[in-house]
């Protein structure tokens, strides 16, 4: 370390605005070995807000939008090979190879720490390195779950400050005793003396790693998303999953809702459906059928536990909404328009109008005559390219959404009657099918299928396995997780646990259009499920759950005719009997982990289809 930086960060430490000792040491050695230039304690204020996103806006990394459409907000872009979640790069580095199963990478914790160590060497030199308190959930929760989060993006703490209850009151809230899980990133870029930054620094090598049994998260190179900002997927699914399995409860991947009928019934539903296939939307319905009324608690990530009362609730942790931008418009998504129409946002990888707004494909029919595209080029709508990458996104509060539940700040969270599992599958699955009972519900989760989305690096619209859409998000082994949600289940009291549902918005037709409408339309599938759940809706038995009677769902003023309906609920034995060697085949993965209860599932399911 120069003398200069050595001055800089004993200087800095003076300032510290904490006493933790934990914390302290543990920056002063983070510091030590990454050489920042500076070191910022963030506050969360809104002057450091205005102060990054100017310094943000001279380095290129941010375009001020005009205020008068979408105030105090931001157009980034990124390096065009940062994009998305980088799920090669993604480790799970339990002490013991086995306890990350195997739809984990993994490597030996002391080997990755010391080859990363290396990386981080020396990597915010020229930089300033920020220290940003945070909690996931509510900070007067009865046990706040503390991170802390050191980066060298300026870009991570503004979007950091968004989607995470953030700064001096959380800092303060720690005290000196706190525990908190670290969670070290940077971009790995450093900038030698005279060196001009880009607008996105990142490297090329890229890790997203977690020490589950240390509850530490070290990620390395990449700025975007779930990748950067660490409280998100890192901490909230991977780490806390691991916390769960210890502790009892369930850290998923999910949306939280809650429905109100006409008749002023009140129901909380919980779906989990893989990145990029609609919890955002669902979590934000606008329902087209009279009466009904949807308020939003949460798009992304559900923390369940167990209430005094023998029912299982759901808390959101996060504080705003990353939600995939293209295909968000008046039509589809109202609710997410509303959101960021109200400013205090940042717009990655979408692109910019002429007049200092943003667009995507599918936020208008006709798209603007000119834009600039996400790669900063020139676009018309003869261009060949989608102006917007696909997994663009907009960053904005969950605060300015115009139908949060009053429920959102409560700390106990919501008590769930009913949990879907969904993804995106062109043929076989139907539009609704009801569980029996947990076990099978557990099956729905465990086989759950969907096309691969451009929300992760990789090939997009291949059919894979997602348990319970927490494929990429799993921080043990896939096996005890199953197990886990099964022994939860056991101990609990049946009559009060949720009901499961399986949904496919995305199932299609012949010529390849998707039959089932969505979006709004979606409402009366959830009206379905309610009516279900108050015993007064009719089913179909099938072999693989109950499926709604085409009489049972509501498609009053709905422009699809019966034979359309049909087509979306339709259980075709021979396409379920061609599921059946893939599910095995996913369930052999697991070997010995895999609940036995699963097994006998799978084995009345090929009794029902007639196999044998
Ligand atoms: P992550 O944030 O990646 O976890 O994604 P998400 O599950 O929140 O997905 P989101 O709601 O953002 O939807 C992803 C894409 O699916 C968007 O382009 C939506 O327009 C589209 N989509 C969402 N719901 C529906 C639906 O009911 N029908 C159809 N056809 N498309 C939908
Ligand atoms: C997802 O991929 O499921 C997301 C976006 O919600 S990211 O924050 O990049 O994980
Ligand atoms: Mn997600």
């Amino acid at each position: 370390m120069t003398a200069i930086a050595d001055h800089h960060v004993s200087h800095d430490f003076d300032d510290a605005p904490t006493s933790h000792p934990r914390l302290l040491a543990w920056v002063r050695e983070v510091a030590e070995l990454t050489q920042p230039d500076r070191i910022h304690w963030c506050d969360g204020s809104d002057a450091e807000w205005n102060t990054l996103t100017i310094e943000l806006v001279e380095a290129g990394t941010l375009v001020p939008l005009d205020p008068a459409k979408k105030p105090n907000s931001f157009w980034a872009r990124t390096d065009p090979t940062d994009v998305a979640r980088v799920e090669e790069r993604t480790f799970i580095c339990s002490v013991d190879e086995a306890d990350a199963g195997p739809t984990n990478n993994w490597r030996d914790p002391a080997e990755m720490k010391a080859e990363m160590s290396e990386l981080y060497r020396g990597s915010m030199r020229g930089r300033t390195m920020y220290v940003v308190p945070f909690c996931m959930g509510p900070v007067d929760a009865p046990n706040p779950m503390f991170g802390v989060e050191i980066t060298d993006s300026a870009y991570v703490v503004v979007s950091m400050r968004i989607m995470a209850r953030m700064g001096a009151h959380v800092l303060a809230a720690m005290g000196t005793t706190a525990d908190f899980v670290p969670c070290l990133h940077s971009v790995g870029a450093p900038l030698e003396p005279g060196q001009d930054d880009v607008p996105w620094p990142c490297n090329q090598t890229k890790y997203i790693t977690h020490f589950p049994e240390e509850r530490m998260i070290w990620s390395y190179g990449s700025g975007y998303g779930g990748n950067s900002l660490l409280g998100k997927k890192c901490y909230s699914l991977r780490i806390a999953s691991a916390i769960a399995r210890d502790e009892g409860w369930l850290a998923e991947h999910m949306l939280i809702l809650k429905l109100t009928s006409p008749q002023g019934a009140v129901h909380y539903v919980a779906a989990a459906f893989p990145s990029a296939c609609g919890k955002t939307n669902l979590a934000m319905l606008e329902p087209t059928i009279p009466g009904w009324k949807v308020e939003t608690l949460g798009d992304d990530i559900a923390w369940m536990h167990f209430g005094d009362d023998g029912r299982l609730y759901a808390l959101n942790p996060e504080y705003g909404l990353f939600g995939v931008a293209p295909g968000t418009g008046w039509d589809t998504n109202p609710n997410a328009m509303r959101t960021i129409e109200r400013g205090h946002s940042v717009f990655t990888n979408v692109a910019l109008t002429d007049d200092g707004d943003i667009w995507w494909e599918g936020m208008t029919d006709q798209p603007p005559a000119h834009l600039t595209d996400w790669k900063g080029r020139d676009w018309t709508p003869d261009s060949d390219e989608p102006s917007a990458h696909p997994n663009s996104r907009f960053c904005t509060p969950i605060t300015q959404c115009p139908i949060l539940a009053p429920e959102y700040e409560n700390p106990r969270g919501v008590p769930i009657s009913a949990i879907l599992f969904g993804g995106r599958r062109a043929t076989t699955i139907p539009l609704v099918t009801e569980a029996r009972d947990w076990t099978h519900g557990v099956f729905m989760g465990a086989t759950l299928s969907s096309e691969t989305t451009a929300a992760a690096a990789g090939k997009v619209g291949v059919v894979r396995r997602d348990p319970m859409a927490m494929l990429p998000f799993m921080g043990y082994h896939g096996g005890d997780y199953l197990g886990h949600w099964i022994s939860v289940g056991k101990d609990a009291d049946a009559a009060k646990l949720p009901k499961f549902f399986y949904v496919n918005w995305f199932r299609r037709d012949d010529d390849g259009r998707i039959l089932w409408p969505g979006f709004g339309e979606n409402g009366r599938v959830l009206k379905w499920i309610v009516e279900r759940l108050e015993g007064t809706a009719e089913a179909t038995d099938t072999p693989i759950g109950r499926v709604p009677t085409p009489e049972s769902v509501d498609i009053s003023g709905l422009d699809l005719n019966r034979e359309e309906l049909e087509a979306c609920l339709r259980v075709d034995p021979e396409e379920w009997r061609a599921e059946v060697p893939g599910i095995t085949e996913w369930f052999e993965k697991f070997g010995d982990k895999l609940p036995t209860s699963l097994w006998t599932e799978l084995d009345g399911l090929k009794a029902r289809l007639g196999m044998k």
